[in-house]
């Protein structure tokens, strides 16, 4: 028997942990967490440990899938990619680039193969359907760091190791471990808060594992943070709490002009947080030796989600805790340049064909994808391209959107699964487990609670294209170059494009250099390293291909088999904010013309029907974990939590089924009567509902659940960002039968 030890990153959610992987005769035994791994030092959740399994999984696809007579069969690469050359090319030759959609699913941010190949392809396809889960996830964040900040990306992440104070909203990374913020082990860090003597409040209509550990707990009514957090700017002005310690800004005024009404007291009935609350919190905020204030999901997928993003910077601002140690602070990757070139934060280049959305970043709303398949005429979505995505499970009006997806003339899919998505596939292509994959990080690095990177290589090896390669020969169908064109030599095209680009750009590390001289030293590497070797050494701390010897390489990474920590966040306000001012704009335009929606929505409000709420659980990861047995052995979990006076009022007791009908669909769910949910506020977790037919997920299909997202609407957007509204839906509840 020959027995080794590999480390790795866990690619499954955004903390990064460090795993020690146990395989025998190169079977995977037993994964558990690295100990020496610097930044998650052992820590592990269940879902890490099932790599192994996932990898094994008999379920999972691994040789491409061309439908026939609608039944899928087996086929060769070079006829799958035949077949999608054969339907695609004259389809765009009739319609036009816009008949090609583009679906980007969560997987591709945990890895650098996809992120690296998924931006030409976008490119070759010529479209301006392009759309991610980011739409129904984080994009409010993006815009409002766009305006305050100067790029979409300028993301500050809350210190939470070295704070002393950590409002915390719409979050509860005891289950989800964390997002827009990575670190290994939350548990840990919010406990070590705790301990120290810190204090967290966490504000959710759900007493959820993260609100037991705070120190509050404050419920509030699903879409009401915006206004309660310009309450609390209110109250710093109101009691001039307002730091002397500042950031350079501006807009001040604006800013306390546009809160001027928004009182505790103006907002109370609104949010159903207690006015005498808010205003210690507010206090509490301001004279907090640090502090920093943090809002997730629950604050961004709702109608004011840029509000109420931008007012959790605007606090971090006012308290004087954005880009210091214990406040809120900006990471930078190790792939990156010190220095952002400062460039206006616009949106709406383009718009959406029938509804009129603006682009941000490049994307269209995910809930407008169904309207472009099904809506006729000029520029009618008929291809569509899912790459890793499960937007049947994910996106708002699941119903609908399955519909759409069954209309379409083309489907292609890049996955590893037979799922409620790429059932509609007319080609699937299979992606690679994790362990087939070499690993880094390249978005999570750029959120990061410290200063850290890893590098790992693949475990395993397997037949045919790797997943970059299948991403690549898609770029070349899409670019009119057919289908028998070499991935690897259309990557390197793209590579030595990239290092005559940088070689003649001034500021770039290289400037002035050789590309051949360059392309050489990055040739020791596979294709998708290569591209990760130059950004490294091109990077802030990278040697500049012999510039600095001491700099870093993805080599002197890759010696570091359990990762590279250098240090916490450093202050660097003047690299990280790229306003064309230099300031952080407190007061954008757009930002203050859609208050008056807020105000018109505080006016309006009349005590509420039911509303629903998601929620995650540690053992789920988004819609695809479900086939893990280890995973869902355990109790039924798709419940919908119901507070014990809403159950009596329906006449349920727990375990009973529960209809709950929106404006869009209907499911039917066991009740769990608790008394952690606010009155007349349910929750269903998202991701389930895996009893579609022709599906293969044999583990899945023997506990589905319900998909949430046939209750979510496409309908209501938050405007400013085109973020989905998933929380805090109307529905009516009922026993069922
Ligand atoms: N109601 C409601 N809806 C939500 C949310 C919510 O909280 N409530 N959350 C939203 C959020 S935050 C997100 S990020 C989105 C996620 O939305 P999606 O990205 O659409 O969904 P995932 O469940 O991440 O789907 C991942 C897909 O990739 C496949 N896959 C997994 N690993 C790989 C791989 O390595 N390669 C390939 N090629 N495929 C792989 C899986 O089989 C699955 O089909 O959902 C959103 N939808
Ligand atoms: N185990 C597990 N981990 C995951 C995932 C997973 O599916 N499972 N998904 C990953 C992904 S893609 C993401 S984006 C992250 C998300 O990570 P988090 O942002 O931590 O997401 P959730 O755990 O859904 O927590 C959202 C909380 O918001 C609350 N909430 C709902 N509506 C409102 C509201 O209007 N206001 C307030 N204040 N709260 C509200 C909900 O009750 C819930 O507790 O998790 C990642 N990690
Ligand atoms: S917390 Fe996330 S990264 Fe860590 S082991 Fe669990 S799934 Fe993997
Ligand atoms: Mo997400």
């Amino acid at each position: 028997m020959t027995r080794r030890i590999a480390y790795r990153t866990c690619p499954l959610c955004e903390a990064t942990c460090g795993v020690q992987i146990t395989l025998e005769d190169d079977a995977v035994k037993v994964i558990r967490g690295d100990r020496d791994n610097p930044f998650s030092q052992g820590f592990i959740c269940p879902k890490g440990s099932t790599l192994g399994r996932l990898h094994d999984d008999p379920d999972r696809i691994r040789t491409p899938l061309v439908k026939r007579d609608g039944q899928f069969a087996e086929a060769s690469w070079e006829e799958a990619l035949a077949e999608i050359d054969r339907r695609l090319t004259p389809l765009l030759a009739e319609h036009g680039r816009d008949a090609a959609a583009l679906y980007i699913g969560n997987p591709n941010a945990h890895g650098f193969h996809n992120t690296l190949a998924l931006r030409p392809f976008a490119k070759a396809l010529g479209t301006r359907n392009i759309y991610t889960a980011s739409t129904v996830d984080q994009m409010p964040k993006h815009v409002s760091s766009g305006y305050m900040f100067g790029h979409a990306g300028a993301i500050p992440v809350p210190d939470i190791d070295r704070t002393d104070y950590l409002l915390m909203l719409g979050a509860n990374p005891l289950e989800s471990n964390g997002s827009l913020a990575t670190a290994p082990d939350w548990p840990g860090r919010l406990r070590a808060l705790v301990d120290r003597g810190g204090r967290l409040v966490v504000v959710d209509p759900r007493k959820t594992k993260t609100a037991e550990l705070a120190t509050d707990h404050l419920p509030i009514r699903p879409g009401a943070d915006a206004a309660w957090l310009f309450s609390l700017i209110h109250v710093l002005f109101d009691e001039d709490l307002v730091s002397d310690h500042l950031v350079p800004v501006a807009g001040l005024d604006d800013v306390r002009a546009v809160t001027a009404e928004m009182s505790p007291e103006a907002t109370a009935d609104f949010t159903r947080i207690d006015t005498v609350a808010t205003r210690r919190i507010a206090r509490e905020l301001a004279t907090a030796e640090t502090a920093c204030v943090y809002g997730r999901i629950g604050t961004h997928t709702v109608a004011f989600g840029t509000l109420a993003s931008w007012a959790v910077d605007v606090l971090n601002v006012l308290t004087g805790n954005l880009d210091r140690p214990g406040g809120a602070m900006f990471p930078l990757a190790l792939h990156q340049p010190a220095r952002r070139t400062p460039r206006a934060f616009r949106q709406g280049r383009f718009r959406s064909r029938v509804r009129d959305l603006p682009e941000t970043i490049g994307e269209l709303p995910v809930a407008t994808l169904a309207d472009e398949i099904l809506t006729e005429g000029p520029g009618q979505v008929r291809a569509l391209f899912t790459i890793a995505g499960n937007p049947a499970l994910t996106a708002p009006d699941a119903g609908r959107l399955e519909q759409a997806l069954d209309s379409l003339d083309l489907m292609v899919s890049v996955d590893i699964y037979l799922n409620e998505t790429t059932r509609h596939a007319d080609v699937i292509l299979p992606g690679r487990s994790a362990l087939e994959k070499s690993h880094y990080d390249l978005a999570f690095t750029t959120l990061s609670l410290r200063d850290y990177a890893m590098y790992s290589p693949p475990l395993f090896f397997h037949d045919g294209l790797s997943e970059f390669e299948a991403i690549v020969a898609l770029t070349g169908i899409a670019a009119g170059l057919g289908s028998a064109v070499d991935p690897a030599a259309l990557a390197e095209a793209a590579l030595t494009a990239q290092v005559q680009s940088a070689v003649g750009t001034t500021g770039s590390r290289i400037h002035g250099r050789d590309p051949d001289e360059i392309l050489k030293e990055l040739a020791v590497w596979p294709i998708p390293e290569r591209f990760l070797d130059l950004m490294i050494r091109t990077g802030h701390r990278g040697d500049g291909f012999g510039a600095d010897p001491d700099g870093m390489t993805l080599e002197r990474l890759a010696a570091a088999q359990h990762g590279i920590d250098f240090g916490p966040l450093v202050p660097r306000f003047e690299d990280a904010v790229s306003t064309s001012s230099g300031m952080v704009e407190l007061a954008p335009a757009p930002i203050i013309e859609d208050i008056p929606r807020l105000r018109a929505a505080i006016e309006a409000h009349r005590p509420d029907d039911v509303v629903l709420v998601g929620r995650r659980e540690l053992r789920s990861n988004n819609s695809w974990l479900h086939n893990v047995e280890v995973l869902v052995r355990r109790k039924e979990r798709c419940t919908l939590h119901v507070h014990p006076d809403d159950a009596a009022r329906i006449g349920v007791s727990d375990g009973e089924p529960v209809t709950v009908r929106s404006a869009v669909g209907m499911v039917t769910a066991p009740a769990e009567v608790t008394e952690a949910i606010m009155a007349g506020v349910v929750s269903l977790p998202y991701g389930w509902g895996h009893d579609a037919e022709g599906t293969h997920l044999s583990v899945a299909s023997q506990r589905p659940g319900v998909n949430t997202n046939i209750l979510t609407d496409s309908a209501p957007l938050d405007p400013l960002s085109g973020n989905a509204v998933l929380n805090g839906i109307p529905v009516e509840i009922a026993a069922a039968g």
